[in-house]
């Protein structure tokens, strides 16, 4: 059987990174410290007290990167601008922060690629932190001053602009699992983040908007399915609801419907009455009606599904996020009674499960509840794997036979093409990531690219990975057993 599967026209096929992740310069030409930078030095906060000053050294090197794009094929290249290089302490614009993104940028356009900027990839300015970070309402305004600053030095060239990046990762499982930067345990605080992420973001899609109609503006969020361990009962069934709630519609209702879900607040204040008592006096009158702000694109990254019930396994599946020896609490409030079980699926090197057909029930759920009615088109925009990637020299060329990860992403854009045939309006797929990077509280470990990066050299291998991708690319369609591999 060779059945063929073609993308629709207009389809658009990137890959994704992010500035922490792979920029390096840390402290060159007027950069200053973010969270991130600050919270790798925290004792035992990420694994082999790695943290991103060198990373892929893409600041230096991202002429040859946006070449190995354009070889591959790419059509789009989602990246990340870092705030403390653009503005340091998150104060006054600094001309040779800005000065790079213009380069890269031009750099893309001359390679005929799509620059999709993303302005907050978890890398606040440290300076900013200090005065509270996400947790208080001068971090909206000054994330929106600075999207204003980007827009005036790029307005001319990027079009396609998304807010944030995942903001369940910079509220609660940085303010409140102390998983991330800036590593605090407060649930009162995570709540605080999430809202002025969501705040930050609907004024600044308004002040973008204002400025130019034509601006193609969004967010990304992480979503998951969560499906009950038994669907008949009710304790697993409330399992799956609360993760539901705390992952997807935290964000998904304020956005598309301009309120908070009702029964998440119910149980976050039955674990902390005071800190939902904190957050309502942050949510002021008129900011629900900002938050959502009508959006053309909703970006959606998705990883893995969760199998979740009220009781626990007989086994623990493997952890999905302690790496390290610092203590991690639950991002989830509403954690009483939660439990993972394992229900056979093959996992990555990171202990998630591999499950391509979560993806299109989630196109399709997210399509059907939030984003058709409102004219929203949905982007893919992360999805990949990390895998022991192994560098090997055949006939003096270096390969990586990452066959799992082969396997992983057609399996995933098979995914996309099934919602697309369930009439879902997912116009592109962007895999995570581009290269290895600096994968947050894991360090250099976990390599999750489609070309392999050599730390020691900064050498780059495009892996068996990327030549798949590159083929369907070329192909626009999938292609069966069989006739993959001839090129
Ligand atoms: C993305 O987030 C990031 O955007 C990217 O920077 C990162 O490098 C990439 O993924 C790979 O990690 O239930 O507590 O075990 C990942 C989104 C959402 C994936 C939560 C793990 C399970 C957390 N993550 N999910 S937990």
């Amino acid at each position: 059987m060779s059945a063929t599967r073609a993308f629709p026209e207009g389809f658009l096929f990137g890959a994704a990174t992010a500035a922490y992740q792979i920029e390096g310069a840390a402290f060159e030409d007027g950069r200053t410290a973010s969270i991130w930078d600050a919270f790798s030095r925290v004792p035992n906060a990420v694994i082999n007290a790695d943290n991103g000053d060198v990373a892929c050294d893409h600041y230096h090197r991202y002429a040859g990167d946006v070449q190995l794009m354009k070889s591959l094929g790419l059509q789009t290249y989602r990246f990340s601008t870092s705030w403390s290089r653009v503005r340091p302490d998150g104060g006054a614009l600094n001309p040779k922060g800005v000065d790079f993104y213009k380069r890269l940028v031009d750099e893309l356009l001359d390679a005929g690629i799509l620059p999709w900027l993303t302005l907050y990839h978890w890398d606040l300015p440290q300076a900013l932190q200090d005065r509270g970070g996400w947790t208080v309402r001068e971090t909206s305004d000054l994330f929106t001053e600075y999207a204003l600053d980007m827009h005036d030095a790029l307005g001319d060239r990027v079009n396609v602009w998304t807010t944030l990046n995942e903001p369940w990762c910079s509220s609660f499982l940085s303010y409140t699992a102390g998983a991330h930067a800036p590593g605090h345990y407060s649930q009162a605080e995570g709540m605080l983040a999430a809202h002025h992420l969501l705040l930050g973001h609907g004024q600044t899609v308004r002040e973008l908007r204002a400025r130019d109609s034509s601006l193609n503006l969004g967010l990304t969020l992480n979503l998951t399915v969560a499906d009950a361990v038994d669907p008949t009962n009710p304790s697993d069934v409330d399992a799956a609801r609360r993760i539901d709630g705390q992952f997807n519609r935290w964000f998904l209702e304020p956005v598309f419907r301009a309120e908070y879900p009702a029964d998440i607040i119910k149980d976050f204040r039955d674990t902390d009455a005071e800190a939902v008592s904190r957050w309502q006096a942050a949510v002021q009158p008129g900011d629900l009606d900002v938050i959502s702000t009508p959006i053309d694109t909703l970006g959606v990254n998705y990883y893995h599904g969760e199998f979740v019930g009220g009781t626990p396994p007989v086994v623990n599946p493997p952890a999905g996020d302690a790496p390290t020896e610092r203590p991690i609490s639950s991002p989830f409030p509403a954690h009483q009674n939660l439990f993972w079980h394992d229900r056979g699926l093959p996992r990555t090197n990171m202990g998630w499960e591999v499950q391509p057909e979560g993806l299109t029930r989630l196109l399709v759920h997210v399509s059907e509840e939030y984003s058709a009615q409102a004219g929203v088109a949905l982007y893919v925009t992360e999805n990949g794997a990390a895998y022991d990637d192994e560098l090997v020299v055949e006939d003096g060329e270096a390969h990586v036979h990452d066959t799992d990860r082969v396997e992983f992403v057609e399996a995933h854009l098979g995914a996309v093409l099934d919602a697309v045939d369930q009439g879902v309006d997912v116009r592109g797929y962007f895999y995570w990531s581009l290269m290895d990077n600096f994968e947050w509280a894991w360090g250099y470990e976990k390599r999750f690219g489609i070309i392999f990066v050599d730390y020691a050299t900064q050498e780059r291998t495009v892996k068996d990975s990327g030549l798949a991708y590159a083929r369907v690319i070329a192909e626009r369609a999938l292609v069966a057993e069989g006739a993959v591999g001839v090129g």
